[in-house]
């Protein structure tokens, strides 16, 4: 941890480079973009060449995971991104009326592009959208509640979508769901800890003890309240200490030794199952 903004974490599977080159050649089709971000980290979950990819499409820039996040911060961040002249939307995908907001906002956005079909004596199109975003924001959760059941593959874990694919709404609007990207240096080692609380790598990049400790100082310095209600932890100036009020209140203490692995996972895993709620960490 002491090499705070050194690390240059060299990762990049090919995948992502495929499915930028996959996006690139679906490009003609493209009305809008929806672009992914995890409202817990809007700042550290937003694809850094998004211009590169999607061109100058028209997009929407969603926070999902509204019902996770700290509104104290994350309404920060929408008004500095609404600032640089984006259109923003906070949701919690699994709410209906929020995902209602996506379709509105959708459908008043290619207005002009049905106005000028209709005056030139055409139908109404199908709005082609495409879904961009780092792994694990909720680009699939988007797609299924959109098209109103279960139409692409949705888990807890980084990677779980491998191509590209159109799938049909029954609102006229098409939506291609894509595999997360993520760029290929992940330089900024606070970035590569928020990406990994929020399980957007995979929990093999970063040793886990990293990220725990992360966490438990992140908690410490923001949401005090939150560390002494799950872990009964106030001061953190000796970490060995702290892995030992912890381990006791789990169970991972043998020998008066705390088990750091079973305790490091114990953490990570109580942001992933969503057990700890109310934070953002793009402070
Ligand atoms: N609480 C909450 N959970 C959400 C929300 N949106 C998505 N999720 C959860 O986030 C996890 C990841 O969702 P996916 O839809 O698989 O994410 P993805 O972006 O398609 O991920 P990859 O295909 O791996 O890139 C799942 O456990 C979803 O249930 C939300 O608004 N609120
Ligand atoms: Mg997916």
């Amino acid at each position: 941890m002491n090499n705070e903004n050194k690390t240059n974490i060299n990762w990049y599977p090919g995948h992502m480079a495929k499915t930028k080159r996959m996006i690139k050649e679906n490009s003609q089709l493209i009305d809008l973009v929806y672009e992914l971000v995890d409202a817990r980290i809007p700042f550290s979950s937003k694809i850094k060449d998004i211009y590169d990819i999607i061109l100058k499409k028209p997009k929407i820039l969603i926070m999902t995971k509204k019902d996770l996040c700290d509104l104290k911060y994350t309404n920060e961040w929408i008004k500095y991104y609404e600032n640089l002249g984006n259109k923003v939307l906070l949701v919690d995908l699994n709410n209906k009326s929020d995902c209602q907001k996506i379709i509105d906002l959708t459908k008043e956005m290619t207005k002009d592009i049905q106005q000028k079909r209709i005056e030139k004596g055409l139908k109404k199109k199908d709005i082609h959208v495409l879904v961009v975003g780092i792994p694990n924001v909720g680009k699939s959760t988007l797609i299924n509640k959109l098209c109103n059941k279960k139409v692409t593959k949705v888990e807890n874990t980084p990677g779980i979508t491998k191509n590209l694919s159109w799938l049909k709404t029954n609102q006229g609007i098409l939506l291609l769901d894509s595999p997360g990207i993520l760029w290929p240096k992940l330089n900024q080692q606070q970035e590569a800890l928020n990406l990994a609380s929020f399980t957007a790598i995979k929990e093999d990049i970063l040793p886990i003890d990293d990220v725990a400790v992360y966490i438990i100082k992140k908690l410490h310095d923001y949401y005090p309240e939150k560390l002494k209600e799950y872990y009964n932890v106030t001061n953190i100036d000796d970490f060995l200490e702290v892995y030992k009020i912890i381990g006791k209140k789990i169970g991972a203490i043998s020998n008066n030794e705390p088990d750091f692995n079973r305790i490091s996972h114990k953490i990570v895993n109580d942001i992933k199952t969503e057990k700890i709620k109310g934070i953002t960490f793009d402070n």
